[in-house]
């Protein structure tokens, strides 16, 4: 993988480039439809790469190693021969869905331990066996195994937790080191800062990561319940140090409001379940604002969906009539409203890209971040 940094702002850190993979290649700042168990939710490869024009998807270690399991994905060729997506896939390593999702989990020195949400049956995770699912996988960026410190953890617990996986970095990317993908195309490992809220030890993991010299660099254990403005600051310690020439990604975050202060504070890649599983609850995020399309304000307004979205759904379809399929539970709702949330989490990203190009991200931003927060 390589990663072409090509606008630098000199109002903040936000930046433009450009990563390529051999299954091709993602201009930045980029955001990642969420496709956990092979299928990004209601939402076909078609609607994705044409309307949507997503760039990259994520798939989950945790869910696909359970379901359908390794011996499907190997006998498929791995996951983009499965689900048919052929452009560039991330995978999360496991240890965040472990601890948000499996039973009896247990962190030993040796991996994470836990019991699957689906069946109870007994599984361990290892630094280096989730290497390997992530080979069978196939995806081209697989993730590090890390524990997510939670947002509240006091400072003794998170610096436990950091040495924990810091040593599990270290057998992860040795083991990373020592392997080969299975398909013929090239695979590359993200290590993961973790941390806390604690400047010292954000700073400590940052080097350790900076140190090993990966492809890119992402920052973890935000968004798990600290104050927001813990999180732009600690994305601000962390991003001083992980390298400028490597793609910085920040898991699992968040709102529009918290990926433009991401990108001004020099992230470039983002990934979350909001604009689907919200988007499923009747919540549309657009540039003017957000909209709750079972409010009955909408019942009469024939109006497009979004008059300046980018997607299909957004001028075919009127707010009258999305509301409708919503109040009546009708599953198209919940398509309709998946497509319109990620193209406009898309064009979010992109449309800060050309903002950051033309020279004007700082301004475009500050307006933008009282737009997406309006309550219509
Ligand atoms: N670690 C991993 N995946 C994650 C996170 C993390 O800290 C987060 C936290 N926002 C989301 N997904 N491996």
């Amino acid at each position: 993988m390589d990663f072409k940094l090509e606008y630098a702002d000199n109002r903040s850190n936000a930046r433009a480039g450009t990563i390529t993979t051999d299954h091709g290649s993602i201009t930045t700042p980029i955001f990642m439809p969420v496709g956990t168990v092979a299928s990004v939710k209601a939402v076909h490869i078609h609607e994705l790469k044409e309307d949507i024009e997503a760039q990259i998807i994520l798939g989950n270690t945790y869910h696909l190693y359970l379901r359908p399991g390794l011996g499907i994905l190997q006998q498929a060729g791995g996951l983009h021969k499965f689900n048919g997506w052929d452009r560039p896939i991330l995978t999360d390593s496991g240890g965040f869905q472990v601890f948000s999702l499996s039973d009896n989990r247990k962190l030993t020195e040796e991996g994470a331990h836990f019991r699957s949400h689906i069946d109870g049956s007994k599984h361990l995770f290892t630094p280096e066996n989730v290497v390997d699912t992530q080979r069978i996988i196939g995806s081209d960026i697989m993730m590090a195994l890390d524990e997510c410190t939670p947002g509240q953890a006091d400072y003794n617990y998170a610096k436990k937790s950091l040495a924990l996986t810091q040593r599990w970095l270290e057998r992860g990317w040795k083991h990373f080191n020592e392997t080969e993908g299975l398909y013929g195309y090239r695979q590359t490992f993200f290590p993961i800062v973790q941390g806390c809220v604690y400047p010292d030890l954000r700073r400590e993991a940052a080097k350790h990561v900076a140190g090993l010299g990966a492809d890119g660099n992402a920052i973890g254990g935000l968004a798990v319940g600290e104050p927001t403005e813990k999180m732009y600051e600690m994305i601000e310690v962390v991003n001083e140090i992980l390298p400028k020439e490597k793609p910085r990604y920040l898991m699992g975050v968040g709102t529009p409001a918290n990926i433009l202060e991401g990108i001004e504070r020099g992230v470039d890649m983002f990934d979350c379940v909001m604009p689907t599983r919200n988007g499923r609850n009747g919540m549309l995020f657009t540039r003017n604002g957000i909209m709750n399309m079972r409010n009955k304000k909408w019942a009469d307004d024939f109006s497009p969906l979004d008059e300046y979205g980018t997607s299909f759904v957004d001028h075919h379809y009127s707010k009258a009539y999305v509301r409708h399929l919503f109040i009546s539970d009708e599953i198209l709702a919940m398509q309709i409203a998946s497509v319109h949330n990620l193209a406009f989490y898309i064009w979010l990203t992109q449309e800060a890209r050309r903002q950051i190009i033309a020279g004007n991200f700082k301004s475009w931003k500050d307006e933008m971040i009282k737009r997406v927060t309006y309550r219509l």
